[in-house]
């Protein structure tokens, strides 16, 4: 597999950039890479190598039938091909539920479930294996879709969250987004040049969010005004000074009654997607 000098440059130049300007992590630290087997995340950790880090790879098998176990021997193979350490977590064994047996319970929201799943387990292994950062293949066009989410409601709180490093707080290890500056086109461009293995099929459930819904929106948005979501994106980035300044009220946090992860109810939500299945 030869990746084209310049489609590697390019890309390379971005990360490297991003890692740089939002001081996303130290040559030194421990980097964990949530890989979910999809091309943004393989491309992340490719890339991560040929720059010089040493990431390890998290694989979440969140039960969604085929998926999930096409996506699991897709992590397999690229991490041996690659000789990167992998680790592999069954969120049921975790949380006592699969996806597809909480999807019924919430047809449109099955995303927002899925994610706090995710958040907590990609979380607490971080946390567990004292891994310095948490890294996610979220690129550009992804972030520009979470932030025009986030500042629907103006909450000044998740328009802080929109940004591509989040400090380590509230019982969360420190996260950080390294393609945040690439397009999702360069992306899927590389992936097929560079030959490398990524999960063909997609998730069952992706198009019944509001994340999906606003992709459709900005697609829509960039085919009449290209370039608009790249421009709507950094100028968000240039400037975040404003929106970090803004005062939010302090989340108040205590240990969920079940687990004991921190949580801002007396109950993580997890913890109630497990017990309102049991119930039912
Ligand atoms: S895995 Fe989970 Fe995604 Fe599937 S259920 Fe939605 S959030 S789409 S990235
Ligand atoms: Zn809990």
């Amino acid at each position: 597999m030869t990746v084209p000098q310049k489609t590697y440059l390019k890309l390379s130049k971005k990360v490297k950039q991003a890692i740089r300007r939002f001081a996303m992590f130290e040559p030194n630290d421990r980097l964990v890479v949530a890989l979910s087997g999809g091309k943004d995340s393989i491309a992340l950790v490719w890339i991560l190598r040929q720059l010089g880090y040493h990431p390890e790879a998290l694989f979440l098998n969140l039960g969604i039938g085929e998926h999930s176990a096409e996506a699991e021997q897709t992590a397999l193979r690229f991490c041996r091909e690659q000789g990167i350490v992998l680790h592999i977590i069954d969120a049921a064994a975790e949380t006592g539920f699969t996806i597809d047996q909480i999807s019924a319970d919430y047809p449109d929201h099955i995303c927002s479930a899925c994610g706090s799943v995710k958040r907590k387990l990609y979380n607490r292994f971080a946390l567990d294996h004292h891994f310095d950062v948490l890294l996610t293949g979220h690129n550009l066009d992804d972030e520009a879709i979470f932030l025009f989410s986030n500042n629907r409601r103006w909450d000044w709180a998740y328009i802080q969250k929109s940004y591509p490093v989040l400090a380590a707080k509230d019982g969360f290890v420190k996260r950080a987004k390294p393609l945040c500056l690439v397009r999702e086109a360069q992306l899927e461009d590389f992936i097929l040049k560079a030959e490398l293995p990524y999960v063909a099929s997609s998730c069952p459930y992706a198009k019944k969010g509001n994340l999906w819904r606003t992709h459709q929106i900005f697609s829509g948005i960039e085919s009449t005004l290209p370039g608009f979501v790249e421009e709507y994106y950094k100028n968000f980035l240039a400037n975040y000074s404003f929106f970090q300044d803004r005062p939010v009220s302090a989340m108040s946090l205590s240990p969920c009654r079940s687990c004991g992860d921190l949580s801002t109810q007396p109950v993580c939500k997890v913890c109630l997607l497990r017990q309102r299945l049991w119930q039912r």
